[in-house]
Formats: structure tokens, sequence, C-alpha cells
């Protein structure tokens, strides 16, 4: 149990102890962490759960506090396979193309139209954070989110897991929307982020196999509510975590709102409280 206990914390650390920088050819530097790189691109986790791709044009230099993984490649999902074959998310992805004009076009009246919550800035401030969030989503298409999960008031939608495998630190990453219905009826955009589970690998010393078991257990989602297991149960890494809330991992919806455990994590209402609702 000790061991355990150990590599979850080591886990949990591994989120804080990168820094990278990156320094643009208009001379703008940023710190945080290099997830991807190839030939093209650089995709840098800024923090706050904020990925940003840079295109190589636009940088100076990437100074990698640790090595940048070394390799990358797809995988297919790990989680729910099939899922997309059936759900038909043509209106939420509707909702979120309209959502990439604004943000390209720094609208901040339609982007807060299209949005549950509140934006994150001031209209004067908007215009940068409009950018980044664009820079990471403008590449998708609807086909590269295989994985849905919906009913009639709200649905989640995901791309595969993105392995980045390497020598300190093997890790999945993926992007997940998530739509809901408004109380005036229209579907609207709660968040769209993308999640990163990793694993350190010098300090555990342990086998491949053995650091992608554990990575798969910190993202097992057993009902499909958007909450994994670890965050349902407050396992793992979660146990260091002040914030978090116990549910049942085997129900989409604990307290019987209608509101799937996940989505009420997102829009920080009770999941365990039936008043407690968007
Ligand atoms: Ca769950
Ligand atoms: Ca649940
Ligand atoms: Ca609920």
């Amino acid at each position: 149990m000790k061991k355990y206990l150990l590599v979850c914390f080591l886990v949990f650390m591994a989120r804080t102890v990168f820094a990278d920088t990156i320094t643009l050819v208009s001379g703008k530097q940023f710190e945080g962490k290099v997830i991807e790189q190839n030939e093209q691109f650089v995709k840098f986790d800024a923090g706050v759960g904020l990925v940003v791709t840079f295109y190589k044009d636009e940088i100076a230099s990437v100074k990698t506090s640790v090595d940048a993984p070394a390799q990358v490649k797809r995988e297919p999902s790990l989680q729910n396979k099939d899922a997309l074959a059936t759900a038909d998310i043509d209106t939420e992805w509707g909702v979120f193309e309209q959502f990439l004009g604004a943000l390209k076009g720094h609208d901040v009246q339609k982007a807060t139209a299209l949005s549950y919550n509140p934006l994150p800035c001031s209209p004067e401030e908007c215009g940068p954070i409009f950018d980044m969030i664009y820079s990471v989503y403008r590449d998708y298409k609807k086909t590269d989110f295989i994985d849905a999960v919906k009913d009639s008031k709200q649905c989640i939608i995901s791309t595969r897991e993105v392995l980045s495998d390497g020598d300190e630190e093997r890790s999945y990453t993926k992007n997940s929307i998530v739509f809901i219905v408004n109380p005036q009826g229209a579907w609207v955009l709660l968040t769209a982020e993308p999640r990163v589970w990793g694993h350190t690998k010098k300090a555990t010393n342990l086998p491949t196999e053995e650091i992608e078991k554990a990575l798969r257990i910190m993202m097992q989602d057993s009902d499909a509510d958007g909450k994994t297991d670890n965050e349902e149960t407050c396992q793992g890494a979660q146990e260091y975590n002040s914030s978090c809330v116990k549910t049942d991992a085997s129900l989409k919806d604990t307290d019987g709102d209608g509101w799937w455990d996940g989505v009420e994590k997102l829009a920080k209402t009770d999941p365990n409280d039936l008043q407690s609702h968007l």
C-alpha cells in the first residue's frame, strides 16, 4: 500500500515539476510543458489545463528542462471504443463550430451566448484568450471526436488518447468538449479542455507495463459520466485533493437530479444534492 501511495504522490507531483520555455519569433515567452512536438508544431501545456499549439514558423526556440517526449503515436481510444458510431452530435458540433467562429472574430457577445459559464475575461481582455483557445481547436474535425456520450440535456465528446512516451514521463492527453442544454432550451458549451494523465518513469523505476496499467486505471471512467473512477472515489492522486467530492463510480447521476456527476463537477454544482444543479 505504501508503494502505491508513493507512486500516486509522484504522479501527482509530476504535473508541477516541469518547466519548459518556448520563445516565439515575436519575442514572447511562455513557460509550461512541451507535451508533443514534430516538424510542424509544438503542443505546449501552458498550465491550468490549457494546451496551445505553436507552429514552427512562429517559434524562435524551445528550451526543455527535461527531454521532450521522444515519440508520440496515436492509439485507439482506451475507454469507449464504439460510442460515436451511433451517437448523433451534429447539433452540438454545430454549436462548437459557431463558438470557434466567435473566438476567431473576437465576437464576445456571440461567444457568451454560446457558453453556459460567463467567459473568463472582460471584453477588452478576451482577444488573446480567444486566440489561444482557437489555436488549440482550429484543426480539429468532428470525426476526431470518436467518443460521445449523450442524453437529452448533456453531451460529452472526446478525442482519442494520444500517448507521449518520454524518458521522464509516460502520459496520455485527450480533448473533451462538454455541451449542455441551458434553461432557455438551447445547446451551449460548458467546457472544452484537454485532459492529461501522466506517470513519472525514472523516480518510480517501474516497468512500462506497470506504468501503462496504472495510467489505464487513472483514466477509467466506468459509468462514462465525465468523472474518472478515481475522481468519483477520491482514490489515487485524488487522495491529496482536498476538494475531491465522492460520488458513485457506477452511476452517472448520483443524486438523481438528471445531471451527470462529471457535468456537475464542471458546472461546480453539488453532485450529491438533488437541489443543486445546472
Ligand atoms: Ca465516472
Ligand atoms: Ca458517477
Ligand atoms: Ca446529478
